[in-house]
């Protein structure tokens, strides 16, 4: 069973990130342990999984390309537009060769937490949402019951969260990374909406 030293990984984060990326990562690592608290998956693993969810963001979007390019990591014409995408991706493999993490569960939740994908583990779906409803956000609509519900029914607010994001990006649907609509589809048919 691999050992994390959390206070490491903190202040490594705290070097590789702005100070507000830096806030919402301890809020989304919090976050995500209470909601592992709640659906009984390993706490410790949530709390690597938040801190490390955006540990790519703040690479400027031409440097994300030019390492996804060198790494031979697969840039969508989707993300070739909108390069601020590949921070999850490059993230995964930054987890993975840079900050040591090789448990597939927290490479997976940090690979898929922009878009979703369907059928998303617990521990996908917790920090997906853990970044959606963590303390310091709130310009998202509706925020209060997705909160709320969060801790009732993940799988719903899931779908809320998925379903709102293709309400506002609806006016320009060129935007609309296929895999976030696939989610969004994949979440409606299960939970027969
Ligand atoms: O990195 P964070 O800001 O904490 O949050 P995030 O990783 O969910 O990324 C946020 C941005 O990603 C937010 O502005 C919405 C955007 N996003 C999510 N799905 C899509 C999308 N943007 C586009 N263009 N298309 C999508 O399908
Ligand atoms: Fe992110
Ligand atoms: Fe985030």
């Amino acid at each position: 069973m691999a050992e994390y030293d959390l206070k490491l990984l903190q202040k490594k984060m705290k070097e590789a990130l702005s100070e507000d990326r830096y806030e919402h990562t301890i809020g989304v690592m919090y976050t995500a342990e209470s909601l592992a608290m709640r659906y009984g998956v390993d706490m410790t693993k949530a709390a690597v999984a938040g801190l490390l969810h955006d540990c790519a963001k703040c690479i400027p979007n031409a440097q994300k390309i030019k390492m996804c390019k060198k790494k031979d990591i697969e840039i969508t014409d989707m993300e070739e537009k909108n390069p601020s995408l590949l921070h999850a991706k490059l993230g995964a493999y930054l987890a993975e060769e840079v900050y040591g993490i090789t448990d597939p569960e927290i490479l997976s939740a940090i690979r898929w937490h922009t878009t979703g994908k369907p059928d998303m583990s617990m521990m996908d779906i917790i920090i997906y949402m853990a970044d959606y409803i963590e303390p310091n956000r709130d310009k998202a609509p509706n925020l209060r019951a997705i909160r709320k519900l969060c801790f009732e029914n993940i799988e719903e607010a899931l779908y809320q969260v998925l379903e709102g994001t293709l309400e506002y990006l609806a006016n320009c649907p060129d935007m609309i990374d296929p895999m976030t609509k696939v989610s969004y589809d994949f979440y409606k048919w299960k939970l027969n909406k």
